[in-house]
């Protein structure tokens, strides 16, 4: 080697700290990048590491983060990922930053992140996922439909490998971001603070009134006091089944609970279907920005 270099000791192998740099690069790109909705792209990461995930299929061992997909047409222009190409340009800084991360690992990371970022819990993570190509994308309609019944949200969730208690932990979610026209048809967010991480998404579906939103666009609900957040059917659907209604009102109570249950179902999502070679014990946990 030239200038007395040392010889590299053969393929380069990430660290823990190689990650929390990456962590601390989406972190600084989340601080800094405001120009996006309530101020944040944090919701629209979590959705990008969810909607990457949930594609899942226990049966067939297909879909899931591992192989990011989503990256290609097809599957970028199923119905249920519009908008998600905002979330992944943001992350193409990221990327050229960090060239040696997958796609797979990046946007799951991601996902941690955002949550850790928009104060929730944390979210242990690790490593593995290796990047599919064309051929892996999965077929349309694995994702949920919103305008749909509690019997679709379990075919759905079930076929992921879900119980009752994970799906409506994983759909608290929905205290985060907001929907918009152009990309699902529904319109507005779900609570107040649509950038911070809680349980209001819950408290709010049990303590208000909500009715149906007189409008041109698809069905979905309004709250009786500022007629200014939304419910879509399938979350109105989870306090009409008793099954899910349990969880609803004891995550309404419970903010501790819903932390610890959503982070485990979380990690449990952005990990399906990944053939790890490292055990759950070794997954990272990463330190927040101040
Ligand atoms: Zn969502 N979600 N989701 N979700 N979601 C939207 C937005 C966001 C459903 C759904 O159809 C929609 C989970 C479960 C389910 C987030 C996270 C998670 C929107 C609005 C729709 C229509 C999209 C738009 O117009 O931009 C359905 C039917 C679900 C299950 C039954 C789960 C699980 C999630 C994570 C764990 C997030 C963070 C958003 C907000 C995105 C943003 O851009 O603000």
């Amino acid at each position: 080697y030239l200038n007395g270099e040392k010889t590299p000791k053969g393929p380069f192998e990430a660290t823990q700290a190689d990650y929390q740099k990456v962590y601390d690069e989406i972190a600084a790109r989340l601080a800094n990048e405001t120009d996006y909705d309530d101020g944040s792209y944090g919701p629209v990461l979590v959705r990008l590491a969810w909607h990457a995930s949930g594609t899942y299929d226990k049966e067939t061992n297909t879909g899931g983060s591992n192989g990011s997909t989503m990256r290609f047409a097809p599957e970028s222009d199923h119905g249920a990922n519009a908008g998600l190409k905002l979330a992944r340009d943001f992350l193409e800084p990221v990327k050229a930053k960090f060239p040696w991360i997958t796609y797979s690992d990046l946007w799951t990371l991601a996902g941690s992140a955002a949550i850790q970022e928009l104060g929730g819990p944390q979210v242990p993570w690790r490593p593995g996922r290796e990047d599919k190509d064309v051929a892996a994308c999965t077929p349309d309609g694995r994702l949920p439909d919103a305008a749909k019944d509690h019997r679709h949200i379990r075919d759905v969730f079930i076929r992921m490998g879900f119980d009752d208690r994970e799906m409506v932990a994983l759909i608290g979610a929905h205290a985060l971001g907001r929907a918009h026209k152009d990309r699902s048809g529904f319109d507005g967010p779900w609570d107040f603070s649509p950038t911070v991480f809680s349980n209001e998404f819950f408290r709010l579906l049990v303590e208000e009134k909500w009715n149906q939103r007189k409008w041109e666009g698809p069905t979905q609900f309004t709250d009786k006091g500022t007629s200014t957040l939304m419910m879509l059917p399938t979350d109105m659907a989870l306090i009409k089944d008793k099954g899910f209604k349990q969880h609803v009102e004891r995550y309404a109570k419970d903010n501790d609970a819903f932390f610890k249950e959503f982070s485990d179902v979380y990690v449990k999502l952005l990990e399906l279907g990944v053939p790890f070679q490292s055990k759950p014990e070794d997954r990272f946990v990463f330190k927040p920005s101040e």
